[in-house]
């Protein structure tokens, strides 16, 4: 399943970096956006993921999260996120760049997460800003407003918004200064962050797609491995254990 290149790149490779989407959430239990089974088969995005949505109507805005928040909170982290865990602790240098805003990465263990779209778990006034971060908080509640009577909203990245400056940062310098690069579980439609595998590739990173199909993405990959990522990543971990010993 693994090319010899790609494990004498990883042997040789002093930075990784790794982008995921929804993909790696799906063999938890969670829906994925688009496809087959995405969530927007059944909620159009532009309803639902835009700030004009939330301003015409919070309540259906909100109650589509909280049914998102108590999903999320019922499922567990599944072998591939465990297996990025993992791939962390065999380099010095390793950047887990997610969209997903369900907080798996973090809570199989991984530490150097930066988060393009935001944390569902977060939350904050469009009004003054203060923070409610609380996940029991949000949960229960219709809509909620702050003390300053602002609507709360999640700390999520909508249609048209910009992302976080320091995550995008952080993401772009760790796409173009890494040796190997993993786009995992991702269709690659929605940019900037579907940009990140051209910049690792512009800057001499050998590019690798971890997905149940083909993408928008793979046509300029490096090496294309279709197969679920809950599958693939334990594999890659124990033939890359494997050649690190043989050193
Ligand atoms: C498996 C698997 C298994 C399944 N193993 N694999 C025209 C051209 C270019 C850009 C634009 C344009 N028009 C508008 C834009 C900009 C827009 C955009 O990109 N739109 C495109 C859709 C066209 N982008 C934005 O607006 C961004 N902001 C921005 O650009 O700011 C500048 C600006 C400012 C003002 C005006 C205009 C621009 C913000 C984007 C925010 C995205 N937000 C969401 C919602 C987050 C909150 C929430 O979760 O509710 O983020 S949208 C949604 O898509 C979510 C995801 O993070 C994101 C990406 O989806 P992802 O992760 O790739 O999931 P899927 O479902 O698409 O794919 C899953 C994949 O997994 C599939 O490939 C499966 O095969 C695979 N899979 N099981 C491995 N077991
Ligand atoms: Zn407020």
């Amino acid at each position: 399943m693994f090319s010899q290149k790609l494990i004498q790149k990883l042997k040789s490779a002093k930075s990784v970096s790794v982008l995921t989407g929804a993909g790696i959430s799906a063999e938890s239990g969670v829906p994925t956006f688009r496809g087959q089974e995405g969530l927007w088969k059944k909620f159009k995005p532009e309803e639902l993921a835009t700030f004009e949505a939330f301003i015409r109507n919070p309540e259906l805005v909100w109650e589509w999260y909280n049914y998102r928040r108590k999903l999320i909170l019922e499922v567990q982290p599944n072998p591939g996120h465990y297996a990025l865990v993992e791939l962390e602790n065999l380099f010095s240098n390793f950047t887990l760049i997610t969209q997903n805003v369900d907080n798996l990465h973090r809570r199989a263990g991984s530490r150097n997460v930066v988060e393009l779209h935001g944390n569902i778990e977060r939350n904050y006034c469009i009004k003054c800003g203060k923070r409610y971060d609380d996940v029991d908080f949000a949960i229960e509640l219709k809509s909620p407003r702050c003390d300053c009577g602002g609507l709360i909203r999640p700390d999520v990245v909508w249609f048209g918004e910009l992302l976080p400056l320091d995550a995008w940062e952080k993401a772009e310098e760790a796409a173009s200064s890494c040796d190997v690069f993993f786009s995992i579980g991702t269709s690659g439609v929605v940019y900037p962050a579907a940009s990140l595998p051209q910049i690792a590739k512009r800057n001499g990173a050998y590019t690798v797609e971890i997905n149940i199909e083909r993408t928008d993405l793979s046509w300029f990959m490096d090496e294309v491995i279709i197969g679920k990522s809950g599958e693939v990543l334990p594999e890659l971990v124990e033939k890359l254990k494997e050649a690190f010993e043989e050193k």
